[in-house]
């Protein structure tokens, strides 16, 4: 781990079944409850909504783990048998303000997935904007074997990372893809050894974290809604964006940088 990060202070040092340390304007937020895989009960979803409507002001990016030999285990199902249908469908819409909260928050977010990413813990993973999977990484949506349907937005993220023809083979049948069938399907972005992903998560982080943040929120913001438009709205709609962000003072002051010879040139990778 890196020496820099430092526990939060604050509203977000008081979030028991979470581990958030920050390290200038990375913040690493650790789901921590390893004893039940991190499954998601109603305090670790409220306590994850908190943290990302609350964000340190220095924060420009974030990387999301979890503790323990996975990264989540989805739903926890000890809850679920007590829910009325009604019930049901809060619980649902509380994970939805939660999952937006990160994929349209203030910042970009990376995840550094290993062991289970299942279920819930699958849509969790799909909220973030880069995903970056160990070894260990298995992906499932044991929710056809469990007697319910994906309720944490997995139904409108998965698909769109993957393709409806996939979800529907994991709904139905229960396959599992390993971390290379994931890597190959768009799930992950980034593959790496195991007890290489928080150097690599953190290593991104840090790059986006240099980026313009208005920059950071078009992206955020505008392209997974443009991906949703008619070709005539998202035009117009890229055109609106891209002239606020050019006329932001970051903006300018980089175009300067690159024309004084001061910013980096674009190089093979
Ligand atoms: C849990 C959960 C959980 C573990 N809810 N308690 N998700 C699933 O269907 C996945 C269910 N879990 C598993 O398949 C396995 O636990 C794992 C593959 C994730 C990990 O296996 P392993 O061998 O490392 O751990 P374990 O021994 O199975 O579990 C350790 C403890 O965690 C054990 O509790 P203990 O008190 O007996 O020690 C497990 O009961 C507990 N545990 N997973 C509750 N999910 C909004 S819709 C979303 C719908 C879904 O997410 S459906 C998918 C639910």
């Amino acid at each position: 781990m890196n020496a820099a990060f430092r526990p939060v202070t604050g509203l977000l040092a008081d979030l028991p079944l979470l581990r958030i340390e920050a390290s200038g304007p990375v913040l690493h937020v650790r789901l921590a409850r390893p004893a039940k895989r991190n499954a998601l009960n109603d305090p670790l979803v409220a306590q994850l909504h908190t943290v990302f409507v609350n964000l340190p002001r220095q924060t420009r990016a974030l990387v999301l783990s979890g503790e323990g030999e996975h990264f989540c285990a989805g739903l926890d199902l000890a809850e679920l048998s007590e829910r009325s249908v009604f019930e049901g469908a809060l619980h649902s819409r509380g994970w939805h303000a939660c999952f937006d909260a990160i994929q349209f928050g203030a910042v970009p977010v990376v995840a550094v997935l290993h062991g289970a990413v299942v279920g819930g813990g699958l849509e969790l993973a799909a909220s973030a904007h880069i995903r970056v999977a160990e070894d260990s990484t298995f992906y499932g949506l044991p929710e056809g074997q469990r007697g319910i349907f994906v309720g944490g937005g997995g139904s409108v993220r998965v698909p769109r990372l993957v393709g409806v023809a996939l979800m529907t083979d994991m709904m139905l049948t229960g396959r599992v893809l390993d971390a290379d069938e994931g890597q190959a399907e768009g799930l992950s972005r980034y593959r790496v050894a195991d007890g290489a992903g928080l150097a690599k998560g953190i290593e991104l982080a840090t790059r986006i974290a240099g980026n313009a943040p208005l920059s950071n929120f078009a992206v955020l913001q505008a392209l997974p809604r443009i991906a949703d438009m008619s070709a005539s709205d998202g035009l117009f709609v890229e055109s609106l964006m891209a002239a606020i962000a050019q006329g932001d003072e970051a903006a300018k002051q980089r175009m300067r940088a690159f024309l004084d010879g001061k910013a980096a040139k674009v190089k093979r990778g």
